[in-house]
């Protein structure tokens, strides 16, 4: 088993619905089982594009999956949830994004881990560093320091 953590947004219609829905959907899958939910909170928009504020949380799961197994169960998830992009860094209904798996630093097309902007981003530290104050984020320090940074 594994350890991963999720980041988790939305800033269209239902936010809270659509998260929830994620969480709910994460934990009947094989393979995973969600061992903590951050507290969601509220989020200026972070990027180029002019949109409303994101809803975001961060999820704890142990998996049997590979990371390349789990991202695609959490693309499943989004497509099942009904996910509407309406352009990239733009609005979104929801997001799940694979922040970090075990001690893994992978570099692949289409599977980066952990997440390549997970340092500059304070609406996915903030909820990791709830969940879990003592993680070291692979190739890239504590996540406390991540944070101390930002400041
Ligand atoms: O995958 C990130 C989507 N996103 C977000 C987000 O989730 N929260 C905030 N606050 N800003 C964002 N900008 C983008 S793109």
């Amino acid at each position: 088993m594994s350890e991963a953590f999720l980041g988790i947004g939305s800033n269209l219609g239902d936010r809270e619905g659509y998260l929830r829905r994620a969480v709910d959907l994460l934990a009947v899958e094989d393979g995973i089982e969600v061992v903590g939910v951050s507290t969601l909170r509220e989020t200026e928009p972070v990027g180029p594009v002019r949109q409303g504020p994101f809803l975001n949380g961060a999820v704890q799961l142990e998996t049997e999956l590979a990371p390349r197994e789990l991202l695609e169960r959490l693309l499943a998830i989004e497509e099942r949830i009904g996910r509407v992009r309406v352009e990239r860094f733009g609005p979104r209904t929801i997001d799940l994004d694979l922040l970090v798996y075990g001690d893994e630093v992978i570099d692949e097309p289409g599977l980066t881990v952990p997440h390549p902007r997970l340092r500059e981003r304070r609406f996915a530290l903030e909820p990791l560093a709830e969940l879990a104050p003592g993680l070291v984020v692979p190739g890239a320090g504590p996540v406390s320091a991540l944070l101390a940074e930002l400041e």
